[in-house]
């Protein structure tokens, strides 16, 4: 398939993505303290295929043939997270200088061969022992992240320019602390409005910190998105639209632009019982302007959209399947591929808050590969998921909204958290029994895409 990148600016950040737990492996090494995903991963009945992160990728091990793929690959920017446990053990405290000294041979080895690092800070491998203290559902949590970005952006920011703070923090909150999905497996809605606000909060006290520690920063947050219709015109399925829009998307774009939290939205959840007041009791006095420091991007993490359907606001599940009509598939993890949603939804993020840059810093898609004769692995659907995106993107472009660049999620087959390994979101497979790397037909129709948009 042709790759749509010819128009693409030419100071256009072309990367991968990934984070500390789905690659990283090695729990324990150079002092690394228990991470509540190390911590919710060993507990029965968690993962979907009884699997750990203990070893992931072996990145830890592994991360100089990392780089090398990528500079195969002839990507300009790595997007990767920083673990919090490998640089405070605890969560506070003391600094783990070895864990540091990890991230800093990786930031020297990426410049080496001419790959800017995306840092970011926080993609949900919290400190156990934070856990243990209350975790996002406490305050002090915010205090401890922005010491914990201040040590990092002083070892670092000497070198790295592009900082995001947290990524996807509806993620974080509500999958964590409502549905159990995830690590800290709780479940509790008003909990997790309570950590949230929390994760909103420590990404607005962290910007300042990054920026006095590294001069010339960019620092921004990924937001994940489920751009989404009503699924019939009837005025329930309307209202219901409204409602998931607030729950899934301005719930945490409004406040991070400024807006603060819809106030549709706040009667809802104090409606529904999650508090007693008019204005939710987790939010001091000085705490929305906090979060609305102004940034340099908003980091953008999309995959699909859907349906909705009354009596389904607060769910992803349209409960009639096929959820959305998608006449370019599903993906292997069910999601609808819909790639003019990505447009709209940027124009709309344009229009709407206005961000000074977006990076697309997540977007990929799962399906089942296998190396087939002569080890070649052709997974043609990821290619194609990818150019329709490549060119929905390049849409936006055209119609003047300022995105800067995409990041493929993801370099490497990894552990798709509670799923285990049994999704593979890689333009490079990965045996993971033996560790083998084999880039995909993907790998290398990504690389043409990036030197074709260079004009090479
Ligand atoms: O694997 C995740 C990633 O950690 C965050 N964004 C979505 C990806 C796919 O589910």
């Amino acid at each position: 398939m042709h790759a749509p990148t010819s128009s693409f600016p030419p100071d256009f950040a072309w990367g991968v993505a990934t984070s500390a737990y789905q690659i990283e492996g090695s729990p324990q090494a150079d002092g690394k303290g228990e991470s509540i995903w190390d911590h919710f991963a060993h507990q029965p009945g968690r993962m979907l295929d009884g699997s750990t992160g203990d070893l992931a990728c072996d990145h830890y091990r592994r991360w100089e043939e990392d780089v090398a793929l990528m500079a195969r690959l002839g990507v300009n920017a790595y997007r990767f997270s920083i673990a919090w446990t490998r640089v405070f053990p605890e969560g506070t405290g003391s600094v783990n200088a070895a864990g540091i000294g990890f991230y800093d041979r990786l930031v020297d080895a990426l410049l080496e061969v001419g790959i800017a690092p995306y840092v970011t800070l926080y993609h949900w491998d919290l400190p156990q022992k934070l856990e243990e203290d209350g975790g996002w559902r406490s305050r002090a949590t915010v205090d401890a992240f922005a010491d914990y970005a201040g040590v990092v952006s002083a070892a670092l920011g000497d070198r790295v320019v592009n900082w995001i703070t947290q990524n996807e923090p509806w993620v974080a909150a509500f999958l964590g602390h409502r549905d159990g999905e995830f690590a800290p497996g709780r479940t509790d809605f008003g909990e997790a409005l309570t950590a949230g606000h929390h994760l909103l909060l420590s990404h607005g006290r962290a910007v300042p910190v990054i920026r006095a520690n590294s001069p010339g920063a960019a620092v921004g947050i990924s937001l994940d998105c489920r751009p989404s219709t009503p699924a019939t015109d009837q005025p329930a399925d309307v209202s219901a639209q409204v409602h998931f829009d607030g729950f899934r998307n301005r719930w945490f774009f409004d406040p991070v632009f400024g807006k603060g939290y819809p106030s549709d939205m706040k009667a809802i959840y104090r409606a529904q019982g999650h508090y007693p007041s008019a204005e939710p009791p987790f939010v001091k006095p000085g705490d929305t302007d906090e979060i609305a420091t102004p940034i340099d991007f908003l980091g953008l993490n999309y995959y699909t959209s859907l349906a909705v359907r009354a009596g389904k606001e607060q769910s992803e599940d349209t409960g009639v399947p096929p959820a959305v009509p998608a006449p370019e598939g599903y993906t292997e993890m069910g999601w609808p591929i819909t790639p003019g949603a990505l447009t709209s939804f940027l124009s709309r993020i344009h229009d709407e808050y206005a961000p000074a840059a977006i990076l697309i810093s997540e977007n990929g898609a799962s399906y089942s590969d296998a190396p087939g004769p002569g080890g070649v692995v052709a997974d043609d659907r990821r290619i194609r998921y990818i150019a329709r995106h490549l060119a929905a993107t390049r849409e936006a472009l055209a119609a003047g909204v300022p995105v800067t660049g995409y990041f493929v999620w993801s370099l490497l087959d990894n552990l798709e958290w509670s799923r285990g390994f049994t999704q593979r979101f890689g333009l490079v497979w990965v045996d993971h029994q033996t560790q083998e790397r084999i880039p995909k037909d993907s790998f290398f129709w990504f690389r043409d895409a990036i030197a074709h948009s260079r004009g090479r």
